[in-house]
């Protein structure tokens, strides 16, 4: 998969990637990135990629042209036409979906906002405009990292284990249920001092494979109807989960 991020904080996209998969996943080639420096497609002495909003108000506007220039350098190195995505406020959410979505494409730029955001005109050239969630951030390189890394995940070969993207949490619709690794028993120190002992759940150590799965799955429902009950309505219950479930929820009333 070809990626092309656009930014005028180059720093920002490549330190992160100096570890962990995704960086490692680009050393070895199953991800072609290029990170590209806004400020090298200005044309004046001083690279200046931002100005004054017309009409006035506070804040600057990145400038159009420095942006068309980059696009139609990336368009000559990689061939046109190009999926352009906007890393914007106002964009459409990033879902697991459009993450998978996207992995389907061969080639996608993405472009990083920064102070008031962009240049109107620049949409022109924008297939789509994506924010990560609502909350305020600096620009759009963090979220830029978001979705190369969501999406990344689903080129294979990038995680190691194909198994975990598949039952990856949003995939199946629910939360995961709790882990446990050796040992089997810790002692800690509790909230005023207090040792005490924490142990494994019963199940789990008991070697009875079909008594864990439906642990397993009684606990993966009781989380998400506790925590993210909306993820219910989409998610795929098979006949187990639902009897499961319907358990859960009349325990749920008995508590009231
Ligand atoms: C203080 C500026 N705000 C005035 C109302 C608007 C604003 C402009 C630019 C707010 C944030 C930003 C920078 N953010 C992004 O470029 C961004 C972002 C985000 O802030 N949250 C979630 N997803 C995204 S994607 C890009």
């Amino acid at each position: 998969m070809n990626l092309d991020i656009v930014t005028i904080f180059p720093a920002m996209i490549e330190q992160p990637l100096a570890a962990g998969i995704i960086g490692r996943a680009i050393e070895r080639g199953m991800l072609d990135l290029k990170v590209r420096d806004l400020r090298d497609f200005t044309t004046d002495r001083h690279r200046v990629v931002d100005d004054v909003p017309y009409g006035g108000g506070p804040g600057m506007v990145l400038k159009p042209d420095p942006i068309f220039r980059a696009l139609d350098a990336i368009a000559a190195d990689r061939g046109a036409p190009l999926t352009v995505i906007m890393t914007s406020p106002q964009g459409r959410r990033f879902t697991q979906a459009e993450a998978e979505r996207l992995a389907g494409l061969e080639h996608i730029v993405l472009l990083c906002g920064r102070y008031e955001g962009f240049d109107e005109r620049v949409r022109e050239r924008v297939t789509e405009e994506l924010s990560i969630g609502d909350y305020v951030l600096t620009g759009g390189e963090l979220p830029a990292l978001v979705v190369l890394d969501a999406v990344a995940r689903f080129v294979p070969g990038v995680v190691g284990d194909e198994q975990s993207v598949a039952q990856d949490t949003f995939s199946r619709g629910l939360l995961n249920h709790p882990q446990y690794t050796r040992p089997a028993e810790i002692e800690v120190r509790g909230v005023r001092g207090v040792l005490e002992v924490l142990r494994v759940p019963e199940v789990l150590t008991s070697g009875n494979h079909a008594e864990i799965r439906r642990w397993r799955k009684r606990e993966a429902l009781s989380r998400t109807l506790e925590r993210r009950p909306e993820l219910l309505d989409a998610a795929s219950l098979d006949e187990e989960e639902q009897q499961l479930l319907r358990e859960l929820k009349g325990a749920g009333h008995e508590r009231d």
